[in-house]
């Protein structure tokens, strides 16, 4: 049994509790942390009887109780967590993003390769979703040549007004960042963002749609339609075309209903629905693969990489050039 702690007791991470409490096998969870201590408490009630209680991350990182640890606080707490993580040499599960900058990207990679072992899983849940395994073993059997382009929509049906034009990159086409350079099994070049006419559903302070396009280093060019007020639902498409055929992801969760002289399929609107199983499979994933010792999910690599393309991709938005994504080599210990 992996006994985890968990940092972070927002609604994200009573979702990570209860999804590890009610149905990830060989884990339970022991320890929570937050700031605020009726959150703590609430989330503890949830893992149930003696699941203690911490106020900080540092003290539940270095309880001897505590085997690994989901970090699953907000973005801009989550470097000095993983540098204690990495310090005692415990397994983490962290939500994305790894860390607002890419300097602290660096900085939590540098000191995981010093270590020298692979400790950090990140939170980009949309590797284990059926629909995409289902192209990415497609491309993997060498039937439809290499991949030449991806065209991916994600759409929203709203947003709060707190949502700004910089967030459509770092907290939306953040998925697809990681995830297309994972299908393709390339990294990024360059970037470009284009701006097209604004919907009347926007505010002053987001450009709403917006397309970006991304090139990786072989030369496979993505376009991503991001518009996060589409109204009509939480709408996820994707299709690779590659040299012999094209795999458009198929939406294997809803029927094609005829009703009323109509055929209609139903679209959800929440991303908890759409990605639930996936949710799930990724933390039982990272809890197997405790015993060996193994990340085989998306690495604290992925994570820089996605931080370094969304600071071009945001750079693009405003310049409306192309972007350079100017990484550092990506470290032996990664390939
Ligand atoms: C949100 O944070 C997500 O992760 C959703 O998947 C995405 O669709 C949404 O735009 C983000 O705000």
């Amino acid at each position: 049994m992996l006994n985890v702690g968990v940092i972070g007791c927002g609604g994200m991470g009573r979702d990570h509790i209860k999804r590890v409490t009610e149905r990830v096998q060989g884990a339970q969870v022991v320890a929570v942390s937050d700031l605020f201590e009726e959150g703590a408490k609430k989330a503890a009630a949830i893992a149930g009887e003696g699941c203690k209680v911490y106020n900080n991350g540092k003290d539940l990182i270095n309880d001897p109780d505590v085997d690994a640890v989901m970090i699953i606080s907000p973005g801009f707490a989550h470097v000095d967590d993983l540098l204690e993580a990495i310090k005692v040499g415990k397994r983490v599960f962290c939500e994305k993003p790894l860390c607002t900058t890419a300097e602290d990207c660096q900085k939590v990679m540098d000191a995981e390769v010093a270590s020298g072992k692979h400790l950090i899983q990140l939170g980009f849940m949309r590797r284990y979703h059926k629909g995409y395994q289902q192209i990415k073993e497609a491309i993997a059997t060498g039937e439809y040549g290499e991949p030449l382009m991806m065209h991916c929509t994600h759409r929203n049906p709203e947003v709060g007004t707190n949502y700004d034009t910089p967030m459509a990159v770092t907290d939306t086409v953040i998925h697809e960042i990681d995830l297309c350079h994972w299908m393709v099994g390339d990294d990024y070049d360059t970037v470009q963002v284009i701006m097209p006419k604004v919907t009347k559903y926007s505010h002053p302070a987001l450009k709403d749609p917006q397309f970006m396009i991304l090139k990786t280093k072989s030369g496979v060019t993505i376009d991503v339609e991001c518009f996060v007020n589409c109204k009509f639902g939480y709408d996820i498409n994707c299709e690779v075309v590659c040299e012999d055929g094209a795999l458009k992801m198929g939406t294997p969760m809803a029927p094609s209903i005829r009703k009323s002289a109509q055929a209609s399929t139903e679209i959800t609107t929440d991303c908890f629905v759409l990605f639930k199983d996936a949710y799930d499979q990724e933390v039982q994933n990272w809890v197997d693969r405790a015993a060996d010792g193994v990340i085989e999910g998306p690495n604290t690599w992925d994570g820089y990489l996605a931080a370094v393309t969304a600071d071009a991709l945001v750079a693009a938005q405003t310049s409306g050039q192309i972007e350079k994504v100017n990484t550092v080599e990506k470290p032996e210990f990664y390939k």
